[in-house]
């Protein structure tokens, strides 16, 4: 049996005792040192850094719990429809001064510290990163619940609670190295674990026929899911939702204590370590796919466990009426597949309406579809989830009899009602019954059961119709959408860069462009200004100074402030085309090399910083950290030329990392093969900062340019419709590679960058790479365009003027990025929810 944390009426009886919060410093000073006494972590007595963090955050959470217990109460009061987003991945990130900033009570706490003998700026680097994603689905994720929470929308989130987030990485002489991440080593303050609230969930077993027909899953492994809630705060508002997060845990009765005396330690545990393992680690793919049983198994038990929960809170807010039905379901509830991997909630939705809520097919169908909808994060063939069938019966032999029968009845209604489409059939049913490796596509499963597939940005959407998914469009014209990635203007712009939020909210008269983001248009007026171009570029200034004693710390390389500082952190993909920055950077000390010292006075000093991480078994992806960490061994320590360019590979690049750098950035890249970035996030955050984008025609690039003016915008690069032509050609020879392109090859392979072998990282841009598809990202047609991209910046920046206006009208054409948009348009368009305040 199962109850929630907050069931029936409120007891306002028992909460008009508690005293409210304090608002003085004084008094959250007082708070602060309760929490560091009376729940202490730690002995002796201390109130270092450390034990201030955690005391700190402990007393934030106070007021966060509150927030939530009325949150709560008041949807249950109104039964609002709710989305729930089901996602794999979040990347949280740091919580304190998200949390503190939201509330508004930053300057109190500051305060309060102050008197303690702390500064809460050093505090919040006490923090871990909860690093429960890998790259730029899951901080989509995290942004989104922001802006759920901040539009005081009745909104939730889904995941799992990994024990280890994203591995850690450090440089080595061999290049990357990963270590465990355990971001929960002593305790997540920001977690309330709820003991109420536990959900059975089943693997393997079989399927049993009720006398009735109807039926049943029995046998294999049960485990528990146990609810964590991270309270998500809006930003000036007490709405605050949650982030639940399930662990998988195996009952007392699990546990064999005959086996046990007998000596068998491990056996008599068996089921406690199988629960474990579950949600041990984070896959660390990032658009890609490591089709593991046990990826499987944390897929299943997010979707199994989130839908029991929300089918209880359904049934919960009726207030015990019994004049509701089934069919009311999708008024009440919206459930958003991140990407295909929860796609599982599908048949496992049918599966509760049916087997146990005893609804027919054709009303657990109506319900399922109306309810779910997916978006679509790459058309990248490796990203995109298959499963094996013969795993998927072993594991879950219920849900495969439904996804048959889906598929059966998909078929049936094509050949009756599109007799057009016969010999599609093959490709857009959802079992791919290949006798030697039979699969489920899980993009198909979605397509053909949700009532909405998105896409992240425009070009993306418009891909998805006109390719991917074409076929469907053409049975389903009205399901396919466009919703533009957003990221959060508190966490990118507010809190990660005080002086210039202090600048623009000078300049606007108003600090309303923090939940407006298209207010930041008011800027354009005054791009020309001296006073805020001066204000502009000393809030720049003190940005790069931070981030170069960051560099200076994590790195030992000394960089200059005065130089143009160029950035590209993202995971590290050969489709992200690091290797054609690093290119680059070769091909311009090469050039350095060649200039005599008067005329390199002439040119424009640059750093050049690269971070991200490779996924540990892509060789090409670690080849490409290795070459960027020796070529900056080189040029830094050259003397001729390192005063006019540093190349520096940042270490472990994770979310409290970006927001050291976006704010210091003066260009950055995003220089994707075009057509492959479905969208990009970071690009938003860099361009909201004052942040000049070097890029191609690829992803939100494309919207982003449109808003900021192509004046704005350094581009170059083949566009997405002209890929597929560059490639036969290259294919059959008749590319003639510039000279340029040939020099930079040649230069790593006269070895200046030392002995490792970059043979097979070279030859994967050349045409004779194992797969036959010689360089499939076009790195070589690029690279011209690149480099005059890059001379037409150091021209732009030699006139500080012109580049400071640029800047200017960066941030001032970024509204369109903010997530409260993209969420907004999620909330009318597709989930059909609306506001629901907390008074
Ligand atoms: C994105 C992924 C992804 N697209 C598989 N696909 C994964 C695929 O663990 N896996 O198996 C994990 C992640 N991630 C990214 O989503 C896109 O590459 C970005 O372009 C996009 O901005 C982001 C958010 O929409």
């Amino acid at each position: 049996t199962t109850t929630t944390a907050a069931s029936g009426v409120l007891p306002s009886k028992v909460l008009a005792v508690a005293q409210p919060l304090a608002e003085e410093p004084a008094a959250i000073a007082s708070n602060i040192i309760y929490h560091a006494q009376y729940s202490p972590h730690f002995s002796p007595f201390k109130f270092e850094p450390e034990q201030a963090y955690y005391a700190t955050a402990e007393s934030v959470r106070d007021r966060l719990i509150q927030q939530w217990n009325e949150t709560y109460h008041h949807f249950h009061k109104v039964d609002p429809k709710q989305t729930y987003y089901l996602s794999m991945e979040y990347l949280q990130g740091r919580a304190l001064t998200n949390a503190t900033g939201n509330l508004n009570i930053q300057n109190a706490y500051a305060d309060a510290l102050n008197k303690l003998g702390h500064e809460l700026e050093d505090i919040v680097e006490q923090e871990k990163d909860a690093a429960l994603g890998n790259g730029g689905l899951g901080r989509l994720a995290s942004c989104f619940l922001d802006s759920m929470a901040t539009l005081n929308l009745p909104a939730w989130g889904y995941g799992l609670r990994y024990r280890y987030g994203l591995f850690k990485q450090r440089i080595s002489k061999e290049g990357q190295e990963e270590s465990a991440e355990d971001w929960l080593e002593k305790f997540s303050p920001w977690e309330i674990v709820r003991h109420d609230v536990v959900y059975p969930v089943r693997f393997f077993g079989h399927v049993e026929v009720n006398p009735d027909g109807s039926r049943k899953w029995v046998g294999g492994e049960l485990f528990q899911a146990l609810a964590y809630d991270v309270p998500i705060p809006g930003y000036k508002t007490k709405n605050t939702i949650s982030l639940r997060l399930w662990e998988a845990k195996a009952s007392a009765e699990d546990f064999n204590l005959f086996q046990f005396n007998d000596g068998q330690y491990e056996s008599a545990a068996q089921l406690h370590s199988r629960a474990q393992q579950i949600c041990a680690v984070l896959y660390p793919g990032d658009a890609t796919e490591d089709g593991k049983l046990l990826r499987l198994k944390q897929q299943f038990f997010l979707c199994s466990a989130s839908l029991q929960d929300i089918i209880f809170r359904f049934k919960e807010r009726k207030h015990g009426k019994d004049l509701w039905q089934w069919s009311d379901f999708p008024c009440k509830v919206a459930v958003q597949l991140n990407d295909t991997h929860p796609t599982l909630a599908i048949p496992e939705l049918m599966r509760l309406l049916m087997d146990e809520e005893g609804l027919g097919w054709d009303e657990a169908w109506d319900v399922t579809s109306r309810t779910v909808a997916y978006t679509n994060h790459t058309v990248l063939p490796e990203a995109l989830e298959k499963w094996s069938q013969p795993v998927m019966w072993k594991l879950l032999p219920r849900h495969m009899q439904i996804i048959e029968e889906i598929d059966k009845r998909f078929i049936a209604t094509v050949n009756t009602t599109r007799t057009d489409l016969e010999s599609k059939i093959p490709s857009i049913r959802i079992l791919d019954n290949n006798p030697q490796k039979p699969v489920v596509r899980m993009a198909n499963l979605c397509v053909v059961s949700a009532h909405t597939v998105n896409g992240v940005a425009q070009l993306h959407s418009d891909i998805l119709k006109s390719e991917l998914f074409a076929d469907y469009v053409s049975i389903w014209p009205k399901k396919f959408q466009n919703k533009t990635n957003g990221i959060t203007p508190r966490r990118w712009l507010r809190f990660c860069s005080p002086k210039l939020s202090n600048i623009i909210t000078q300049w606007l008269k108003t600090d309303e462009w923090v939940t407006n983001l298209d207010l930041l248009g008011g800027l354009r007026k005054f791009a020309d200004n001296e006073d805020l171009q001066a204000e502009w570029a000393s809030a720049k200034m003190a940005n790069k100074q931070r981030l170069a004693q960051y560099i200076e710390r994590v790195t030992g390389v000394s960089i200059d402030p005065n130089s143009l500082f160029d950035i590209q952190v993202k995971r590290i993909h050969e489709y992200k085309r690091q290797l054609l920055n690093i290119l680059g950077a070769i091909y311009r000390y090469k050039k350095l090399k060649e200039l005599s010292s008067e005329e390199r006075k002439k040119t424009t000093p640059r750093t050049i910083m690269i971070g991200g991480k490779a996924f540990a078994t892509y060789t090409n992806a670690k080849r490409i950290v290795k070459l960027v960490n020796d070529v900056g061994a080189v040029v830094n320590n050259d003397p001729e030329v390192n005063s006019y360019l540093k190349v520096v590979f940042v270490p472990n690049y994770n979310v409290s990392v970006a927001e050291m750098l976006i704010p210091g950035s003066e260009l950055s890249q995003h220089i994707s093969t075009a057509g492959m970035e479905a969208s990009g996030t970071s690009n938003m955050k860099f361009a909201l900062n004052g942040c000049l984008i070097i890029g191609t025609l690829d992803g939100a690039n494309v919207e982003i340019r449109e808003e900021i003016g192509e004046d704005n915008f350094f581009l170059f690069g083949a566009p997405a419709d002209k890929v597929p032509k560059l490639r036969k050609e290259r294919e059959d020879g008749l590319f003639k590679p510039d000279p340029r392109f040939e020099e930079a090859k040649q230069f790593i392979r006269s070895g200046v960058f030392g002995s490792y072998d970059y043979n097979p990282l070279l030859d994967s841009v050349e045409g004779n790479s194992g797969f036959g598809r010689g360089d499939y990202f076009l790195v070589g047609h690029d690279f011209p365009s690149y480099i005059d991209a890059q001379e037409r910046v150091d021209e732009a920046y030699k006139d500080r003027k012109r580049w400071l206006k640029m800047s200017i009208l960066s941030t001032a054409g970024s509204g369109k990025f903010s997530s409260d948009r993209t969420i907004a348009q999620y909330a009318k368009e597709i989930w059909n929810i609306e506001e629901c305040r907390v008074p």
